[in-house]
């Protein structure tokens, strides 16, 4: 079947934690039917991640051809090109190759791409008009997102409202033959330009030098040495201390980099994408592990993966969401070379055991938003007085270390 989107690249604050670090001089694409709305999110929330703001992720089946009506409101010539898929290059390469036709359109213009997804996976796009890699370039700064193509027959709908929409970094994908999953954009990048609050590069408060590069996920970082400021400055958790609490929301709250929220059980497939320039990161994702091809059970059984500049993975943990000792709880997610793991690579997943109708908040006071269930699976039974689930089964206070669950368990409180 044929598929429409309106892309436009426009230029945006991107703002990249809630420290407010961020780059004043963002690029993204956006569907057309979002652009006002998150133009008008960003002016009234500059210092605070906006949704909106996140790499543009499309979806297709595959057999499809997909027609973007592409609009450029940036100050040079852009375009998007697709990895992997099929497309005539004299009309729909989004490039200046060559005695190829140019496909790539000045500030103010429009083009029309027709491009085939031929198999199913991650077809990357990103601008070719201004690939350099120093700071002023489209891709450093964010002018990238991937077309997610699925199993003929699929279809998709939000995970918190269970309708069908047209863009968005997580989908529930079903089919009608086949185990609905969740679906997750896991988009690494790296060398984003970033300032902090006071428009300076961010500073190590360790070493007092410049910070180091920032690597993201998704447009988000959580750098760690501002989390321990906290502590060192006893705004949160004075007593606090070691590398468990630092990525943790009992202590902080949430950090603003990817959760990947579903229930235990919930088959799941991480679409890892490397949409940087510049270096080699390690996927790494605790308590799951899975194929390394996952279309071949013969393949070796791994939990990290070592991923490239311009590539991309399928990540399928065997068991479904928690493994097969079916854990529930946050676990980490974040690139292994320590460095980067540090400045703020990593984010989590967030595995419920009990049904959030979006009635429910964290134990800090935030709303938990509702998760629907696949809707093939068992429903998780619904939080009791007696059964909370996770978040709310184990008595703390938001601002302090949580009590070690084995002593929970010894005292009969759970
Ligand atoms: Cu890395």
């Amino acid at each position: 079947m044929k598929r429409f989107y309106h892309v436009v690249a426009i230029p945006i604050r991107i703002v990249l934690n809630n420290f407010g670090d961020h780059n004043p001089d963002g690029m993204i694409y956006v569907l057309k039917e979002n652009e006002n709305h998150v133009r008008e999110r960003v002016r009234k929330n500059p210092f605070t991640p906006v949704d909106l703001v996140q790499p543009l992720v499309i979806r297709a089946n595959d057999g499809d051809t997909v027609e973007i009506l592409f609009e450029n409101q940036l100050p040079f010539a852009t375009g998007m090109h697709f990895q992997e898929a099929d497309y005539n290059v004299m009309d729909s390469d989004g490039a200046n190759v060559g005695f190829n036709e140019n496909t790539l359109v000045d500030c103010g213009e429009q083009i029309c791409y027709q491009i085939k997804a031929n198999h199913e996976g991650t077809f990357l796009f990103s601008d070719l008009g201004n690939p350099a890699s120093s700071d002023n370039g489209s891709n450093i700064n964010g002018l990238f997102g991937a077309l997610f193509v699925e199993k003929r027959g699929s279809s998709w709908t939000d995970p918190e409202t269970g309708k069908p929409f047209n863009s968005g970094l997580y989908a529930d994908i079903h089919h009608p033959f086949l185990p609905s999953f969740r679906e997750y954009a896991w988009i690494f990048h790296d060398e984003m330009p970033t300032q902090d609050l006071t428009g300076n590069r961010p500073i190590n408060p360790v070493t007092n030098q410049d910070s180091e590069s920032t690597h993201a996920i998704n447009y988000r970082f959580e750098p760690l040495t501002n989390r321990h400021r906290l502590i060192e400055e006893a705004v949160v958790c004075p007593d606090c201390d070691g590398e468990e609490v630092h990525h943790d929301s009992w202590v902080f709250g949430d950090p603003a980099t990817p959760i990947l929220r579903g229930y235990v059980g919930d088959p799941a497939k991480i679409r890892l994408v490397h949409a940087g320039g510049k270096e080699t990161h390690a996927f790494h994702y605790h308590v799951h592990q899975w194929f390394k091809d996952p279309q071949n059970t013969e393949s070796e059984i791994i939990d990290s993966q070592a991923i490239s500049p311009q590539a991309w993975y399928d990540v399928e943990p065997l068991y479904g969401l928690g493994s097969l000792q079916q854990a529930f709880g946050d676990g980490i997610i974040h690139c292994h070379l320590y460095p980067h793991f540090a400045a703020g690579m990593w984010g989590m997943n967030r595995i419920f055991n009990t049904l959030q109708d979006g009635s429910q908040c964290y134990p800090n006071g935030v709303p938990i938003q509702p998760l629907q269930p696949l809707p093939d699976r068992r429903k998780p039974p619904k939080p009791t007085e007696k059964n909370p689930g996770f978040p709310n089964f184990i008595p703390a206070k938001s601002v302090e270390k949580h009590q070690d669950p084995h002593l929970v368990l010894l005292a009969g409180v759970i």
